[in-house]
């Protein structure tokens, strides 16, 4: 049996890091690229993972110690000693001398056939020049699929993750956490399985179609990631958790090996923790759902009723559903409801249809409401506007950037017309159409997604009388707009029928008021029955 000793690798220019957590003992069996220790800069925390199986037998770091680059962490006898296999068949006097083992400063990834390194960069990050890292979701050694999250970088309006373009294995980080990067920056290098791969090789080797990475994308939205595997339960003595993830646990007070991690290898993630967090919050271990102080919703086994399916959620889903949830718990909603006349609108609508199909345009209501909300939001500028983080200040807007609300496939996404009130009908209908489309398609970039000061949620296409919105936070209104509907509406002396639009309006009650509010739906209603209005 060879031993090894495994020493802290480069930790990036840190003279000194503090190691805050020892993750094996003596007499532990590690496997290759479980965890060893966590090192803490004043930046950011790693880990360091080992290079190869074994079983450790001298541990040389503690808790709180200071280390640098070339501290040995610990001693490992390697398993399966290589000695062995090679000289079988003719052992020469030199085999003794030839090394067994690798030397460990950073674990070491061999190249071989079938395999590439590929460098991934931070792709287009939506016109910001310079955002922060703020959480490297993988460590050296780790394997990711396609749509893993590897970075996650945050400009000063959104944060976005930075999905892996591929699966693989990460041999390298090209950055920490709480460094800045830019459009094509390395973040890290990744081992990945050739497209040419060789000719025995089974049908399902065969790599992925190489593509430049997938936008990173921005909360509430992210790109649709691999398909999700059922998490694995059959943990070793490893916990597989991201420093980002173990800092955040030491900072709730949370013991790790308590969580269930859902992640692949039972990896733990954030939400893992977030939710054992809001479980503990909420009094019990037991349920689905549930918010602070909040009884949970019982857990149900539901197959004992009958036949069910159950279905992970996507990424995407997951994301929307918190940020729901979010808006749901923070923003005391108020909702009121109204009709707008729009049979003037309709007319005028269907008169354009020659001119539309000229133009190669479909023009629908959607236009006309977005039009009519940028000039109410000029004209109550509450609504322009956002409460500030401190929740003691209003942030008002100059600009009107209207966020509307697809459904698509995947999840629904909220892609942002920007400057509505300088742009003409023709051009709102054209962006619309081809935000959705993109959307559709997942195509949609970061920025695409980012900076709206109201929101539209259309159903009218689809159906129903009314609905209440979930207010987008941080932004205060949004509209929801059912199906269009003939009413008799009396005029005085008898009914007439009209074309009634169904409208709610959403809106955050620490900052908007019920007048205010009135205000702005009776403006919005006068605009959209009279739509010369709104070119005065
Ligand atoms: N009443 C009656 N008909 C309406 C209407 C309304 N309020 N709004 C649109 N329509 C009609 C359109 O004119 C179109 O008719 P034709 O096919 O005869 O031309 C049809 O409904 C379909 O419209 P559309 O949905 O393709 O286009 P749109 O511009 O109205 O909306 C979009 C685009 C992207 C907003 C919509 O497709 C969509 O995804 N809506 C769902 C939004 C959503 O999920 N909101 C809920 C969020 S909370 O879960």
């Amino acid at each position: 049996m060879s031993t090894q000793e495994i020493k802290v690798p480069d930790i990036g220019g840190s003279d000194e890091v503090e190691v805050i957590e020892v993750c094996v003992a003596v007499g532990d069996q590690v496997s290759e690229e479980q965890s060893l220790v966590v090192l803490e800069s004043d930046k950011a925390s790693m880990e360091v993972p080992s290079p190869a199986a074994g079983k450790v037998v001298a541990v040389a770091m503690k808790e709180g110690d200071s280390v640098a680059e070339g501290s040995v962490i610990l001693t490992l006898e390697l398993e399966g000693d290589a000695v062995s296999s090679e000289p079988d068949v003719a052992p020469e006097p030199a085999a003794e001398e030839q090394p067994v083992k690798e030397e460990v400063a950073a674990p070491v990834i061999e190249q071989s056939a079938g395999v590439a390194v590929e460098t991934v960069s931070v792709p287009d990050i939506g016109g910001s020049e310079e955002v922060e890292v703020i959480e490297i979701c993988v460590a050296v050694g780790d394997e990711v699929e396609e749509g893993d999250s590897l970075v996650v970088l945050e400009s000063d309006k959104a944060s976005m993750e930075v999905p892996s373009p591929k699966a693989g294995k990460v041999v390298s980080i090209a950055m920490k956490e709480g460094g800045k990067a830019s459009e094509g920056v390395a973040i890290l290098d990744l081992e990945v399985a050739q497209s040419a791969a060789p000719a025995q090789a089974p049908a399902q080797e065969s790599a992925a179609p190489v593509s430049a990475p997938a936008p990173a994308s921005a909360s509430p939205v992210v790109s649709e990631p691999a398909p999700a595997k059922p998490a694995d339960t059959s943990r070793s003595s490893g916990l597989y958790a991201g420093p980002a993830v173990r800092k955040l646990a030491r900072e709730f007070g949370v013991e790790l090996d308590k969580v269930q991690g859902s992640g692949p290898k039972g990896r733990l993630l954030k939400e893992d923790l977030q939710a054992f967090v809001k479980k503990a919050l909420s009094g019990s271990g037991k349920g689905a759902t549930s918010g602070a102080g909040i009884p949970p919703i019982p857990a149900v086994d539901f197959a004992k009723f009958g036949e069910v399916d159950v279905e992970p959620m996507t990424k995407l889903h997951k994301v929307v559903s918190a940020n729901m949830h979010r808006s749901w718990l923070n923003v005391p909603h108020v909702t009121q409801f109204d009709d707008a006349d729009i049979t003037d609108l309709e007319d005028f609508r269907a008169g354009l249809k020659a001119e539309a199909e000229r133009r190669g345009v479909k023009i629908t209501p959607l236009p006309f409401l977005l039009k009519a909300c940028a000039n109410a939001l000029l004209a109550n500028p509450k609504f322009n506007a956002s409460l500030d983080e401190s929740g003691e200040n209003l942030v008002y807007k100059k600009y009107v950037h209207i966020g509307m609300a697809v459904d698509t496939p995947a999840g629904l996404v909220v892609p942002v017309v920007r400057d509505v009130d300088k742009k003409s009908i023709w051009e709102l209908a054209a962006e619309t159409a081809e935000l959705a489309g993109k959307a559709k398609a997942r195509k949609l970039k970061p920025d695409e997604m980012q900076g709206g000061c109201f929101t539209i949620s259309s159903l009218g296409g689809i159906g129903g009388t009314g609905f209440t919105p979930i207010v987008n936070a941080p932004e205060v209104g949004i509209l929801g707009v059912s199906k269009l509907a003939v009413k008799p509406v009396w005029d005085g002396q008898e009914f007439q029928p009209r074309k009634m639009l169904p409208l709610s309006l959403s809106y955050d009650h620490r900052a908007i008021n019920g007048g205010d509010a009135g205000r702005f739906f009776t403006y919005l209603g006068e605009l959209l029955a009279d739509i010369r209005k709104m070119v005065l």
